[in-house]
């Protein structure tokens, strides 16, 4: 890379930070100038694009606007909170740790609780660790928007978890330091300070917390956390908030929001387990060397790009032919593909059977507050057996999701029989340097796969290493999906087009995106989305004087919304116009880019997403 072009990379890891950037925006919400061409980028530019976004989560503080996962000020709340945590391990009658949060945020709180639950009970202890998701435990696996605008269901559900408890630690995780779900909980613990203590994680400074009304709420997310900042000075509130940078794909606080939520957690609660336990004292250095471990974890993905874009590319050719990707996981990291898989819909507009994730054992792995979830949510591999291995060939793609501690003759098992079906078959594990455990079977799953990605690790197996292959495989997999939708037109710039419109935030952002894309007001805009929302050329009054929550349960049953909004917008044509429209021109960036900045040659797919971007470094 030549020294003008080193230059331009490091003023644009640092673009976002300017107070001129999108000033109007919180971080999690700005787009990030990495990853402007990111449609129209190759498959290894975008895992490059995407590998760069991440890094951000480590940058060094020195002279940076906001502070970082290692700043002091973190890393200090950090201790602090595990040893209210330790003091819980030690005594942990009529206690609990709650973390509770919404769609991804949620999902994170049941996986660092299952695993330190599970951590627990291999020291023969009771769990005290306990999760909350905003609309139960199908929102593990599916996408329930609308309960994250519900404080009051918070609120109750977080009772409901603490019944007779005397002493509980509330972490509350909102990415966006946005969701009214949560902040109905932070206020509960406010009100009841002789119970609950919270902390509050999240990825925004203060003055970025939401502060829209809540409706039938005197409070909004900044005005609580306004509230716990008072009281952080006593440690009667903690707030755990450094900036990990803007999102690749603007707003999916899915990507770098979880990992770092995660990074968070695992450290706090390994520290206060290393405390309790091994009588390892919480400090700064033992902080501060987790992180660094995770810092780590995030080169292995750069060490296997070209096998990474290969993977990208092949599930880009899947969803582009209208066919289908499955992850088959075991262990943990068949939750994460679980989680990834389901993120699609939300995130792009994916049907539910593009992407799907199966984990072996089932519910019986999993473990969750509510056990099996029914015949519309299966997720064992018997049931990929059953149900999707009959209708899949060569278009398909399937990925193996593994380490060398899983049942590798099981894994084996799997792949000749999804090897009889397609030819399709790649595979993504994790092993330990010198361990020759289970070679030759090893060896077969490599001859039955296309490509397998083989990550060897230095370390012994330990806890820490699972929590490490667990977040590679999470970038892995983040990037994975991602890519694969970038390549099928799904984002425009790095944006999402077509998203679900079923939540406040959400109503905000597209009609945010809606004013970027047309240049039109906002008023108009928000025009052009309530009639795509409710399907009318002209909006009546009963549609205009109803509030947000009616607007978003509406566009619960209603279909690319944003898009339909943006072709009204840019050509004037009635909706019944723009939907013929969209229906002779699927990819949406192409869409756009013909309406809007005549790039695009509709006739040739290979150019669809436009001129391809070349990157260099
Ligand atoms: C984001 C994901 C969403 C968020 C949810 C909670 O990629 O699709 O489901 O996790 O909206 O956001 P937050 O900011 O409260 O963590």
């Amino acid at each position: 890379m030549s020294g003008s072009e080193w230059t331009c990379r490091l003023s644009s890891m640092h673009e976002w930070e300017s107070p001129y950037y999108e000033p109007s925006l919180p971080v999690s919400e700005k787009s990030n100038p990495l990853t402007r061409d990111i449609d129209r980028a190759s498959s290894g530019c975008i895992v490059r694009m995407l590998q760069a976004c991440d890094s951000q989560m480590f940058l060094e503080e020195a002279g940076a606007t906001y502070q970082r996962l290692m700043s002091d000020g973190v890393v200090e709340t950090l201790m602090e909170v595990a040893k209210k945590v330790e003091l819980i391990l030690k005594d942990p009658r009529d206690s609990l740790v709650v973390l509770s949060g919404c769609g991804t945020s949620g999902r994170l709180a049941f996986l660092v609780t299952s695993a330190f639950n599970r951590a627990l009970k291999e020291l023969n202890q009771s769990p005290v660790y306990s999760y909350i998701i905003a609309g139960g435990d199908k929102a593990l696996f599916s996408s329930q928007e609308a309960p994250e605008d519900d404080p009051k269901l918070g609120m109750l559900s977080l009772k409901e978890a603490c019944e007779g408890k005397k002493r509980v630690l509330f972490i509350g995780i909102s990415c966006g330091l946005s969701a009214p779900f949560v902040a109905g909980q932070l206020d509960l613990c406010l009100q009841n300070p002789q119970v609950y203590t919270p902390v509050l994680v999240g990825f925004n400074p203060t003055h970025q917390a939401r502060d829209e009304p809540i409706p039938g709420c005197s409070f909004t997310f900044r005005s609580v956390v306004q509230r716990m900042e008072g009281l952080a000075k006593s440690q009667k509130a903690f707030l755990i908030n450094p900036a990990v940078g803007p999102e690749a794909i603007s707003g999916s606080s899915r990507m770098k929001g979880g990992s770092a939520t995660k990074i968070l957690l695992e450290v706090v609660l390994s520290a206060a387990h290393a405390a309790a336990f091994t009588h390892t004292p919480i400090t700064q250095q033992g902080i501060l060397q987790h992180m660094r471990a995770y810092e780590k974890t995030l080169e292995i993905p750069c060490a296997h790009n070209e096998g990474m874009s290969a993977l990208l590319e092949a599930a880009g050719k899947s969803l582009q032919r209208g066919r289908r990707v499955c992850y088959l996981g075991w262990g943990s990291l068949g939750v994460l593909g679980l989680v990834d898989a389901s993120e699609c819909v939300p995130t792009f507009g994916a049907d539910y059977e593009d992407v799907r994730g199966f984990i072996s054992g089932g519910y019986n792995e999993l473990k969750n507050n509510e056990g099996p979830l029914g015949p519309d949510f299966r997720i064992s591999h018997e049931d990929f057996l059953h149900l999707v291995l009959p209708s899949l060939d060569d278009h398909d793609m399937v990925l193996l999701i593994y380490t060398q501690t899983d049942d590798v003759s099981d894994v084996e098992k799997l792949a000749r029989r999804v090897r009889e079906k397609t030819s399709n078959l790649h595979a993504v594990y994790h092993r330990v340097d010198g361990d020759t455990a289970a070679t030759v079977q090893q060896d077969d799953i490599n001859k039955l796969c296309l490509s397998s990605l083989r990550i060897t690790w230095p370390s012994p197996a330990s806890g820490l290493l699972q929590m490490q292959w667990e977040l590679c495989t999470k970038l892995f997999l983040n990037a994975l999906s991602t890519g694969a939708h970038v390549l099928k037109g799904k984002i425009y710039q790095n944006h999402m087009m077509d998203l679900q419109v079923t939540n406040s935030k959400l109503y905000c952002r597209a009609t945010r995106l809606l004013q970027k894309l047309s240049g039109c007001p906002e008023s108009k805009c928000e025009e052009a989305l309530l009639k795509a929302v409710y399907k009318v050329d002209n909006l009546t009054v009963e549609i205009t004087s109803s509030d947000i929550s009616t607007h978003t349960h509406t566009a619960r049953t209603r279909t690319k919304v944003v898009p339909l909004a943006l072709v009204c917008l840019l050509t004037g044509c009635s909706l019944a116009e723009a939907e013929l429209r969209l229906e002779q021109q699927p990819i949406f960036s192409a869409q756009y880019r013909l309406f809007h900045i005549g790039q695009c040659d509709v006739s040739q797919p290979q150019s669809l997403r436009g001129p391809t971007h070349t990157c260099t470094g």
